[in-house]
């Protein structure tokens, strides 16, 4: 008996894959096909699958050709799938041509003519093209323009700014920049808001008012009950209002936030993140230090991400400690906060203007989790016990930042119409109520 194996993705079922699995099945008289799995996917860059994983095998398995489906799930499986199952040819499509030659030595390799004019990528784009207007300045706007580019249905086509004429080149594919939202909201599905934090209240309220979707970088407004009036005004909009903060939507960071809840580090007694960077702006006024992202609105909703996602939003009480750069301006170029939560504590310490170690630490009963610096570009983690022979370590694949996997869960929410929460309202919205404390002087300390 001949065995054929063939792997692939398989994503939104198309004619090319049906024509793949056709031609490798005749190839032979028993046919493996190796469904790659979503980690597996994401590890070689391909993150905008649409289907589960089951779904993917569902849709394979109903085609009928495959007698046997396996899961793909780390890189040099083949060999030894091909071992185990005692695989007389490698098929797969043209596109990968030379790439599995190394596998001749186990067994014979085809290549098969890959079918033209069908591919998963182009089915996604047609379903969800969002037509996506981006707000802000251009230096934060230059990393979410360019991470469009590798999500599959996500284009930007207007941009709202007040540097029309001195953007550069990054930005040359947009059609239309302009200085205001009302003369982009014709043209566009959805918004990125990443302007300062003043603005965003009033900014989200035009575009969700509008029709628009919105995925804006957190605080969403700078008092709570302006968080929560919008995302009101969202729903009774139908549109979807999502919180921005790339690290939420790292896989890392997601996987460890999932472990911490399944106790393996026992009861968390203690959440301590810093995030710090130097002060890249000249600021020529205090008017400008006072519209500008300071070390709170810039890094400490980053630093209070783990703290509200881990022990919650019902602290007893907090202390604030903070140095102005000037007291007038409110520009903080360092701030520490201590939480205190019922049977847990907090604190997180940012700045602009200093530097320090920007690791995040979660203290538990049973051991803890520890991620280097700068944790909050998640891509590895270190669960470590007293006895170290028992410490994990894990690593997941980041690209660009965590931006592009935020881009994807928002363009995918946005086609689905599904409001799949990585950051809660109610994170979101005590983030918010501490920024508005730290302005009002509540809870504030000076040095
Ligand atoms: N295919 C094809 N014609 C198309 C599209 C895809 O012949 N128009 C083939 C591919 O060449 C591949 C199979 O269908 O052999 C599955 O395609 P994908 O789901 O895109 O999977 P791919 O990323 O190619 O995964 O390590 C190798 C991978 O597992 C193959």
């Amino acid at each position: 008996m001949k065995k054929v194996i063939t792997y692939g993705t398989f994503d939104l079922l198309h004619y090319g894959h049906i024509r793949l699995l056709e031609r490798a099945k005749a190839l032979g008289d028993y046919l493996i096909v190796g469904v790659t799995a979503d980690d597996f996917d994401k590890t070689r860059g391909k993150i905008n699958v649409q289907q589960s994983f089951m779904e993917r095998v569902e849709g394979v398995r109903a085609l009928g050709l495959a007698d046997e489906i396996i899961i793909e799930e780390y890189e040099g499986q083949k060999i030894d799938d091909i071992n185990r199952y005692g695989i007389d040819i490698f098929a797969i499509g043209s596109d990968w041509k030379g790439k599995f030659d190394y596998l001749c030595d186990y067994c014979s390799v085809v290549y098969l003519d890959r079918t033209e004019g069908v591919s998963s990528s182009e089915i996604r784009t047609e379903n969800r093209e969002i037509r996506i207007g981006v707000i802000g300045e251009s230096r934060f706007l230059k990393k979410f323009v360019k991470e469009c580019t590798y999500v599959n249905g996500a284009i930007v086509v207007a941009m709202v700014t007040d540097e029309t004429s001195t953007l550069d080149e990054d930005f040359s594919d947009i059609d239309i920049i302009a200085d205001s939202f009302e003369k982009i909201k014709d043209f566009i599905d959805a918004v990125y808001v990443i302007s300062t934090p003043n603005l965003h209240y009033e900014q989200v309220k035009a575009a969700v008012n509008a029709g628009k979707h919105v995925l804006c970088e957190l605080p969403i407004a700078l008092h709570p009950d302006e968080v929560q009036e919008l995302h009101s005004l969202a729903k009774a909009n139908n549109v979807l209002l999502v919180e921005g903060l790339k690290t939420a939507y790292s896989t890392a960071y997601a996987r460890m936030l999932l472990m911490i809840k399944s106790g393996v580090i026992g009861k968390v007694i203690s959440v301590d993140a810093t995030c710090t960077s130097l002060r890249e702006d000249e600021f020529s006024s205090i008017e400008n230090e006072k519209r500008s992202w300071n070390s709170l609105t810039a890094w400490g909703t980053v630093a209070m991400l783990p703290v509200f996602q881990i022990l919650g939003t019902n602290y007893s009480n907090k202390q604030i400690v903070t140095k102005y750069a000037n007291e007038k301006s409110k520009f903080d170029i360092f701030t520490r906060i201590c939480f205190t939560f019922p049977d847990a504590v907090a604190s997180i310490k940012v700045g602009k203007g200093i530097k320090s170690e920007g690791e995040l630490i979660i203290t538990g009963t049973k051991g803890y989790v520890y991620v280097p610096a700068p944790w909050w570009k998640t891509d590895y983690f270190e669960i470590r016990y007293e006895n170290q022979e028992q410490n994990r370590r894990y690593f997941y694949q980041l690209e660009g930042e965590g931006i592009r996997y935020m881009i994807v869960a928002f363009i995918s929410q946005v086609s689905s119409h599904r409001h799949t929460r990585y950051i809660g309202d109610e994170v979101s919205m005590m983030i918010s109520s501490v920024i508005e404390d730290y302005y009002s002087d509540k809870d504030v300390t000076t040095i």
